[in-house]
């Protein structure tokens, strides 16, 4: 029996993204769709040399320990470090939530770089322990509100982004920050689903980067990133659905235009770019009102910018949120 559910789930409640994904692709065409997703998981990748051979993760410990306690600003309760790190989404590896911890335990994360660049006068490529080194490492606290309606709450060691984003300094015509995740799959065996247009890819407004909620993570619970994490590198964006805060990011790259990203790519109708926690917008298939939060029973109500409205709200001034879902 999964510990992690503290109720069980029917299933009339939610297709999982897969589920549902994969059957309608399939009817949509897998032939053509396959085709060119294949092509593109194949393909040589030339902007993010990555480890060769097998290498230990380094046993140094950059990240502090925990500090502000054991409940978020709202006084709920962490979610035990074991759930936080066996109950998790990562389709590189494979869709089933618990999965992924056992299937990803020997993927290597040093060396590892991180390209940034597209728009800006200064890009760089820095290898991820420099990066971890040169921007101040907190502590953060942070609600995560998956769109399949479950939520933890998950404390996380990392750096502003917008102090990455500072020193590569952004030019005048960049709008938004794509976020592109590793590909390889010959160490990330889901990338091997023609379903889906690898690699993972992720965008924010920048002013959205910029926000100081918007963290690039680096470890939790005051130990470096496990892998089912998204180590060596992920960003957390707390005020919008999990699959907003990509892993294992390779490169991140100001550009014009909004970004392509994977969940709009496989279903534009259901996953909007900005994908803002709203209870009051059902996803076409469920209701967001109310989440299942993890090692709790019941449900409780989804908050509007999943609690932290106080932070980004300002951000949305004159946006109709409906449209841009
Ligand atoms: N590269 C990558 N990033 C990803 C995903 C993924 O499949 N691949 N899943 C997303 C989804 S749907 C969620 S809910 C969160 C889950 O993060 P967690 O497993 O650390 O809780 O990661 C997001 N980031
Ligand atoms: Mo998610």
């Amino acid at each position: 029996m999964d510990k992690w559910k503290a109720q069980p789930i029917r299933s009339s409640e939610i297709t999982p993204e897969w589920a549902y994904l994969n059957r309608r692709q399939f009817m949509k065409g897998a032939a053509a769709v396959s085709v060119g997703a294949l092509l593109a998981a194949c393909a040589p990748q030339a902007s993010a040399p990555q480890s060769s051979g097998p290498q230990a993760v380094p046993t140094l410990d950059t990240t502090p320990g925990i500090t502000k306690g054991d409940k978020d600003e709202l006084g709920s309760a962490l979610t035990p470090f074991e759930a936080v790190t066996n109950y998790n989404n990562y389709y590189e590896f494979t869709t089933d939530k618990e999965g992924v911890a056992p299937m990803s335990k020997d993927f290597v994360v040093r060396p590892w770089t991180v390209e940034v660049g597209g728009l800006v006068n200064k890009p760089k490529t820095y290898d991820v322990d420099d990066l971890i080194k040169r921007f101040t490492i907190e502590e953060r606290i942070y609600r995560l509100r998956c769109v399949e309606a479950w939520s933890m709450v998950i404390p996380w060691q990392g750096f502003a982004l917008n102090q990455l984003l500072k020193e590569v300094e952004p030019q005048s015509s960049a709008k938004y920050v794509h976020f592109v995740s590793l590909l390889d799959p010959k160490r990330m065996p889901g990338q091997s689903s023609p379903f889906y247009t690898w690699p993972y890819s992720e965008g924010l407004r920048l002013d959205e980067a910029m926000n100081d909620l918007t963290l690039m993570a680096t470890g939790l619970y005051g130990k470096n990133l496990l892998p089912q994490s998204g180590a060596p590198l992920r960003v957390v964006v707390p005020w919008k659905y999990g699959f907003k805060s990509a892993k294992a990011i390779v490169k991140i790259e100001l550009v014009a235009e909004q970004p392509r990203t994977l969940w709009s790519d496989a279903a534009p109708n259901e996953y909007g770019f900005y994908s803002n926690v709203k209870p009051d917008v059902s996803h076409p298939r469920w209701s967001q009102a109310r989440e299942r939060r993890i090692g709790e029973g019941g449900r409780r109500p989804t908050l509007m910018f999943n609690g932290y409205a106080e932070q980004v709200a300002a951000l949305y001034t004159g946006l109709d949120l409906r449209a841009n879902y």
